[in-house]
């Protein structure tokens, strides 16, 4: 088997694992552990022991690898392959009993950074419907034992897209201006809370496009492979002193410059 399938593999055993543990925490009850970079911004105590059981078999299993996550950050391995992780996308969805969460876990190759790396295998698993989204490259998308595919059409109502706001209160004239400037070419808008299922579901045909300025890197890592296994388009668009905050867009290819174009214009 091909390094990238053997890292598939990988994920999705501890992607379960580590939403099987998510989703019993989440039955006995979430507290709040801290909040982060706005009041809005939390993190439970169950991301901290998701990340850390995640972490523990990653070096179990692949110990020369590098990791990257959102609850204890960066360590650089001797390997060529950095794990991607967040313990719990969709945290604020899992602190108020929403289901719409997931366990996002990549394995990326290169420079542990979204404008320079190469991801090779990515699990998404969201452990309130057992739904399990994963690709490696060139393996194609599946969700579950079923090959996923972006909407080769959008219909004439338009497209059906999903976007996210900002933590901090300060960037939401910007989302709402960005959001403003897509709807004309939108026929409705989801805002569910958790990137990585919305990039699974680019990828599986559920939305036509989904766009968000301000992710972190473990939010899109492992859903950016879904998409471009799945025949979708995807750009990362790293931020700078005019728009610090990186954009990302997916959609199926017959949309993706409109949207890009829509999303990409105006202030941040
Ligand atoms: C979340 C993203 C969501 C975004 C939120 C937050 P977290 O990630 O999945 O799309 O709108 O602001 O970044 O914090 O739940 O891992």
């Amino acid at each position: 088997m091909s390094l990238a399938h053997d890292l598939e593999a990988l994920a999705i055993d501890i992607a379960q694992d580590a939403g099987a543990l998510a989703r019993s925490r989440r039955a006995e009850g979430v507290d709040i552990a801290a909040t982060k970079s706005a009041l809005a911004d939390i993190v439970t105590l169950a991301d901290r022991e998701v990340e850390a059981l995640v972490r523990a078999r990653l070096a179990e299993a692949r110990p020369d690898d590098g990791f990257l996550g959102e609850e204890t950050g960066a360590e650089r391995g001797s390997s060529d392959v950095t794990w991607v992780i967040d313990p719990i996308d969709g945290t604020v969805n899992y602190a108020y009993g929403i289901p719409q969460y997931a366990v996002s876990v990549a394995a990326v190759i290169g420079e542990p950074a979204p404008e320079l790396w190469e991801a090779v295998a990515a699990a998404v698993y969201a452990p309130a419907t057992g739904e399990l989204f994963h690709a490696s490259r060139g393996g194609g998308a599946w969700l579950g034992d079923r090959r996923i595919e972006v909407n080769a059409e959008v219909g004439p109502a338009g497209a059906l897209l999903a976007t996210g706001f900002g933590y901090d209160p300060a960037t939401h004239a910007g989302d709402l201006a960005r959001v403003a400037r897509v709807m004309p070419m939108s026929r409705d808008l989801r805002r569910a809370g958790a990137a990585s299922l919305d990039l699974a579901y680019v990828a599986a045909g559920r939305l036509d496009g989904y766009f968000e300025r301000g992710l972190a890197p473990w939010d899109h890592a492992a859903g950016a492979l879904l998409v471009t296994e799945a025949g979708g388009s995807f750009e990362f668009v790293a931020g700078d002193d005019a728009q610090p905050r990186p954009l990302v867009v997916a959609s199926s290819p017959v949309i993706f410059d409109r949207l890009l174009t829509a999303a990409l214009d105006g202030e941040d």
